[in-house]
């Protein structure tokens, strides 16, 4: 006779909750509320967060099989999550609850929220779409999971140090992460080295080491729906036989290190999105999560079916650029080598499932992997590559290119100097979807680096324009324009972000634009209280904000903007009289560790900075500031308060960019290029109400044809010259008069690669065109209120659809 489990229904009142939090810091952190800390109480706190998502997490899991539904599983080395306390007690609809429960027990929840560290397994906006696309799928209902790597240190920590960059380790599992749940009975062995040997019918890997990968999952909530998803992050464990035969062997220090050595695999995040590396340990890494990954996925098929009949049917893989490329060759190789399938039945397989989205045009990072290495560490997935190669090879020469040049060049293997794998043609031949992130980058990706593949196969190619989750971005960042626009249109709006159009009819509404102004100013407050205290730079809240908040790169152009900074400066010292607009100019940002020129710009800024902050003839008019560590909670509260968005990058370089869809939806005006998204973002709130510079891409291309001369310009512009000679002579490095030689030469002796001096005229006459139109408050307000109404097509859930309709072919589960 056995008794079914009975569970207590979790209520979401504030009495509820309070004891919910009492229990699990009692039962669950081993602590009473004398000797509880701060950290103790988040932790509770979360706990009891975390059971009532469990309640929903087990209703969606067996909706999914009940309906036997279509699963995506989106695959990325990178998810920038952030925080999840006040993400989950919106989704929840427990926020207020759960602020009075704490208070109730003596604790401010505000403060207890600052205490939990970012889960920051990403370096910049490709980590964080993914996990802005795990929130709009758990919304939307999409079967999806989030696959990946469990880092145990994420992004490095950012301090500033006499102005430059140090970089220090984040271990963020310190005090533990209440939101996963270690899964020790879902490990998937996976193996490396070795050799293949060919069988009657089949080959054979052998000889291989092997580590096993373990799945943690955490409980992805979706916005007011009983609906959430699961994010599947692997990390390594060795396996213990392995090391019992060295123990045998009396090698007890021996066993212990070949043991951590195997589990380095998901020891760190590489933090570089700037260059493709070729170290061998990332291709581990690569190799460890899609490996495991394809294991898992085929367990789950085969659960509820017998056949792979209709795996495709079931099954839609997404690799997020080019990282988890290996999946394809994986999938083959468990498909044909160990469910003995035939080789053309598993691409068939193969051709059905895999889509693929492409995040950047720069060619140095867009990744090749070198034979050797692959043939050493992954010898049966060379061959399986070399095979499909040679099967799309010959498909290409049936369907008429027989030009020996166009099949060296569309190989995927790169055949010039050392011989290397191109992934992302590998990811195109075996995808049925290949998608840029904005209209002009899916443009230029055809035209360009793809261009004969989309010759070849013109119909694979789309685009799916990025988009960020209303929810993260401004419910949660920003409280005070959240409410403002509740009040005026309704509360739907988190759900369906074009919603946000209703704020046109109160176009001229003197009492809402007061109340939008209020709002803006109410954030800006909380910026500058926060900066005084972290940093001890004051600064005036009525001032213009101007941020920069992204990686830094020398292609988004960083140095633009200082220019722009220096000649303000300096027009000031020449003219103190004037009636300079105040200006607060933030940067924000970490350049990859071994990014020299990145490095010198932080350092740049920081000596700027101390100039022009230091300067009485300024008198305040003009700040600089650099925030440090940026990353998604440092993000959710400077983008509130910007009233002016830096969107500068070289046209044809950004592909997106998101940053810009964070900063418009909170109501700062873009300054930027025809570039990525800016575009678009351009045309939804009018030309207006954007300050739109510089070359075209189009132009970008013709002048680089015609010959371009960045020397020229600096000897025919008096006060670029002026600011770059201050640059080379030591200006603001005085202790250093040497200290930034390389920026000066980049820019105007070594080729200006990104064309900061050719858009730099029209960048101040765009910096002039701000400051008339910031002086003008109830017209600038307008404008914000404009660009707020206009981004609603940015949402990640649109994105979502369309790649839920027009790729996956998924549709949402059906709640009941
Ligand atoms: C690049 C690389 C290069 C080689 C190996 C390691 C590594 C790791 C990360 C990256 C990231 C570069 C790609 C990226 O983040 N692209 C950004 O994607 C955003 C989302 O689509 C888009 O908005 C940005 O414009 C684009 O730069």
């Amino acid at each position: 006779m056995t008794v079914g489990l009975e569970f207590d229904q979790l209520q979401s009142s504030a009495d509820a909750l309070r004891r919910s939090i009492s229990n699990r810091l009692m039962y669950g952190v081993g602590k009473d509320a004398v000797t509880a800390r701060p950290q103790d109480w988040l932790h509770a706190a979360a706990l009891a967060v975390r059971d009532r998502l469990v309640q929903r997490w087990m209703v969606t899991t067996r909706r999914q099989y009940d309906q036997d539904a279509k699963r995506v599983y989106y695959l990325s080395m990178e998810f920038l999550i952030g925080r999840t306390f006040s993400n989950a007690l919106l989704a929840l609809g427990i926020y207020d609850q759960m602020k009075e429960a704490l208070a109730d027990v003596g604790i401010d929840m505000e403060s207890l929220i600052d205490l939990e560290p970012d889960a920051a397994l990403g370096n910049g906006g490709l980590g964080r779409l993914a996990a802005c696309f795990l929130d709009s799928m758990a919304t939307l209902g999409i079967p999806g999971f989030g696959y990946g790597i469990r880092y145990d240190y994420g992004m490095f920590r950012q301090r500033i140090v006499n102005g430059e960059q140090v970089e220090a380790p984040d271990y963020w599992l310190h005090a533990g992460n209440p939101w996963e749940f270690p899964r020790p009975e879902v490990q998937y062995p996976v193996h490396f080295g070795g050799r293949t040997v060919q069988r009657d019918d089949h080959v054979e890997w052998i000889d291989t080491q092997h580590v096993n990968a373990m799945a943690y999952d955490t409980v992805i909530p979706g916005y007011a729906t009983d609906a959430t998803n699961t994010l599947r992050l692997w990390s390594a464990r060795a396996d213990e036989e392995l090391d019992l035969s060295a123990f045998n062997k009396g090698d007890y220090q021996g066993a212990v290190e070949t043991r951590n050595e195997s589990e380095n695999v998901s020891r760190l995040l590489y933090p570089d999105d700037s260059t493709m590396a070729g170290r061998e340990l990332r291709l581990r890494q690569e190799y460890f999560f899609v490996s495991a990954t394809m294991q898992d996925l085929i367990r789950r098929y085969l659960r509820t079916h017998s056949t792979f009949g209709r795996f495709s049917e079931k099954v839609a893989v997404h690799l997020n650029d080019t990282h988890p490329v290996l999946a394809i060759p994986e999938l083959l190789r468990l498909l044909v080598d160990v469910h003995h399938l035939p080789w053309a039945e598993a691409m068939g397989h193969i051709r059905r499932v895999f889509s693929y989205t492409n995040h950047t045009l720069m060619p140095e990072a867009l990744e090749t992997w070198d034979l050797e290495l692959l043939a050493r560490l992954l010898p049966r997935h060379l061959q399986i590559i070399f095979d499909i190669n040679a099967a799309f090879l010959t498909e290409a020469s049936d369907q008429g290119a027989h030009d020996l040049d166009l099949i060296r060049r569309i190989s995927l293997v790169d055949e010039f100097g050392h011989r290397r794998v191109r992934m992302a043609y590998l990811a195109i031949v075996a995808s049925h979807t290949v998608n840029g992130v904005s209209k002009l980058h899916s443009q230029l990706m055809q035209r360009d680096i793809f261009a004969d593949f989309a010759r070849l196969y013109p119909e694979r190619f789309t685009n799916v324009t990025n988009g960020i989750t209303p929810r993260r971005w401004l419910a949660q960042a920003n409280p005070p324009l959240a409410r403002l626009i509740d009040e005026s249109v309704g509360t739907n709006w988190r759900r369906d972000l074009l919603e946000l159009r209703g704020l046109r009819n109160l176009r001229g509404d003197a009492a809402f634009e007061a109340a939008f102004h209020a709002a803006k100013r109410c954030n800006k407050v909380r910026l500058v209280q926060r900066l005084t205290q972290r940093t001890g730079i004051a600064f005036d809240p009525d001032a213009l904000f101007d941020m920069q908040v992204k990686r830094i790169h020398e292609y988004k152009r960083q140095l633009l903007n200082v220019l722009h900074v220096i000649v303000r400066y300096n027009r000031i010292r020449e003219n103190p009289q004037s009636d300079w607009v105040p200006r607060v100019v933030l940067f924000a940002g970490k350049a990859a560790s071994a990014y020299r020129m990145a490095k010198t710009i932080i350092k740049l800024i920081n000596d700027v900075a101390e100039k022009v902050n230091s300067d009485p003839a300024v008198g305040g008019r003009l700040k600089v500031v650099f925030v440090p560590n940026y990353g998604v909670s440092v993000a959710e509260l400077m983008i509130p308060a910007a009233d002016l968005s830096e969107q500068i990058s070289t046209a044809g370089t950004e592909a997106s960019g998101t940053g810009n869809m964070k900063l418009a939806l909170n109501g700062a005006l873009t300054i930027g290029t025809l570039d990525g998204a800016n575009i678009e973002i351009g045309e939804s709130v009018g030309p207006e109400h954007i300050f739109i510079f510089g070359h075209t891409s189009d132009q970008v291309d013709a002048l680089r044809a015609s010959g371009y001369r960045p020397r020229q310009i600096y000897e025919d512009n008096a006060e670029l010259r002026t600011a770059l000679d201050q640059i080379r002579t030591g200006f603001f490095s005085p202790g250093d008069p040497a200290r930034f030689l390389d920026i000066f030469h980049s820019l105007v002796d070594w080729g200006d690669h990104y064309l900061v001096m050719a858009d730099f005229a029209a960048f101040i006459a765009a910096q002039e065109e701000v400051d008339r139109r910031f002086v003008d408050v109830a017209g600038w307000t307008a404008s914000a209120i404009e660009n707020v109404a206009g981004v609603g097509q940015f949402s990640s859930d649109r994105a979502i659809s369309e790649y839920a309709s027009d790729i996956w072919r998924v549709k949402p589960l059906d709640m009941g």
